[in-house]
């Protein structure tokens, strides 16, 4: 560990004008925010009320100062108004902001999705992850004429009806809603699994495989945290896919360009048969892609029979800082860069924990990664649920006093932005090696 660390900030943070902006939002806005991770449930206190961002910080309304490892989630991973994108954004905004109608511009980014992933020949552009994973799904059945759909239980993607369900009583047993709102008839088509569990899908397509139309994953699981894949899983699941003629869907929405350039997919050397992006190749405007095989994606309209559109799909700006986003990105060197930092705090992290004397359990992939305050392995939803939350919370509440913007939920993954420093890195070590002493 270095030893000159910076001091980090010691000052209790003074958070009044964030209460009281979320007094008057909570009047307006469902919970008083526009999506409900942002609300600190699973954290406690006040949400921050964001004033700008540049780099590696983020500022909230009271004048604090945070290092920042949520990113929004995922797509600033060039750290927050880079000037090449800023500047970009400008000169679009000049030229008008939409024109429903198709531009160069869409030819551009769809070219640099396809070159990133060889397993993209088409690519739609839409505006969510949400949006990208309902229409992959819908053109899944399209193409295979089948309803039922398998997901595996911790996977998110997206709030579409039919993704919002848990697992029945027993594996067979059809899903049933995981939220209010969803008919039970949408449920039934989604079988949800564990994930990581090769034996238990095998079983289930033995009984179901032709009436399966796909199978959709995070190949990392970055929505209970970050939970790998089991050596020889993803490897499983392409065979039975092949095997069955099931449709397989890499939701990287958030693994896109963050496991690596080309994806989990890339990391792992598989080639799924559509994918979902979005996040990244948006540079923080609103984004979603799906693409995959030539076969597969010829069934949208208008060349095809299954229907999607989107007025703002391809939106020049969106498409204007993923382009800017992409091309800084896909320089190896920055690349390399931006591996080696997630890679030295990931080091810093654990080293912190151990010095603390506290048990806990680090994974990343790439250039997003979680702590779990739990001594067991965690390999899928139920070894993920295993983690102390409440430490999670302290820990998450420590941090920020001392000016590190964590994701607010221990069922979330941290980003690593090419704008954080070694500084930001020794910061956020000394911040954590405090915090993981005191509730060790
Ligand atoms: P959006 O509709 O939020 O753009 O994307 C949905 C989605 C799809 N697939 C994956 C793998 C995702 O992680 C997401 C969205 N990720 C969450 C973070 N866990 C977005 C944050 C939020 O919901 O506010």
């Amino acid at each position: 560990m270095n030893s000159r660390i910076l001091e980090p900030y010691t000052k209790m943070m003074n958070h009044r004008k964030s209460k009281e902006l979320f007094e008057k939002a909570k009047r307006l806005i469902p919970g008083g925010v526009n999506s409900p991770v942002r609300a600190f449930k699973a954290v406690g206190g006040t949400p921050l009320f964001i004033k700008s961002a540049k780099g590696s910080r983020i500022y909230d309304v009271d004048g604090n100062e945070y290092i920042d490892y949520v990113l929004s989630w995922g797509p600033m991973i060039l750290g927050h108004a880079h000037p090449q994108v800023t500047k970009a954004l400008q000169k679009a905004a000049e030229k008008g902001t939409s024109y429903g109608a198709p531009t160069s511009l869409e030819i551009e980014l769809a070219s640099m999705i396809c070159k990133a992933y060889p397993s993209v020949e088409i690519v739609r552009m839409v505006n969510s992850g949400t949006e990208a994973t309902m229409s992959a799904i819908r053109v899944a059945r399209g193409f295979t004429g089948r309803d039922k759909i398998i997901k595996f239980e911790g996977c998110y993607h997206g709030h579409a009806d039919g993704l919002l369900v848990k697992a029945g009583s027993g594996a067979l047993t059809f899903g049933v809603p995981d939220s209010s709102g969803v008919p039970k008839d949408y449920a039934k088509n989604t079988i949800t699994l564990p994930f990581n569990d090769l034996k238990m899908l095998e079983g289930v397509l033995k009984k179901e495989a032709k009436n399966i139309a796909c199978i959709i994953l995070e190949p990392v699981v970055g929505n209970i945290g970050c939970v790998l894949p089991k050596p020889g899983f993803l490897e499983g699941v392409r065979r039975l896919t092949k095997k069955y003629d099931i449709v397989l869907i890499f939701d990287e929405v958030m693994t896109g360009f963050r496991v690596s350039y080309g994806g989990a997919q890339k990391a792992y050397g598989i080639k799924p048969d559509m994918t979902c992006l979005g996040k990244v190749i948006g540079g923080g405007l609103p984004v979603g892609a799906y693409g995959g095989k030539k076969e597969i994606m010829k069934m949208i309209a208008p060349e095809g029979p299954v229907y999607q559109a989107g007025t703002l799909s391809g939106n020049p700006l969106a498409m204007t800082a993923g382009i800017e986003t992409l091309k800084i990105l896909s320089k190896s060197a920055n690349y390399k860069k931006l591996l080696n930092k997630a890679e030295a705090l990931e080091y810093a992290l654990k080293d912190a924990s151990k010095r603390a004397g506290i048990k806990t359990k680090f994974y990343r992939a790439g250039t997003m990664f979680c702590t779990y305050f739990t001594d067991s392995e965690v390999f899928d939803y139920a070894t993920a649920k295993k983690s102390d939350t409440k430490k999670f919370a302290q820990f998450f509440r420590k941090m920020l006093d001392n000016g590190i913007n964590l994701a607010p939920s221990q069922f979330e993954a941290g980003f690593m932005s090419l704008a954080h420093s070694q500084t930001d890195i020794n910061k956020t070590a000394r911040a954590a090696y405090e915090a993981f002493k005191e509730i060790s």
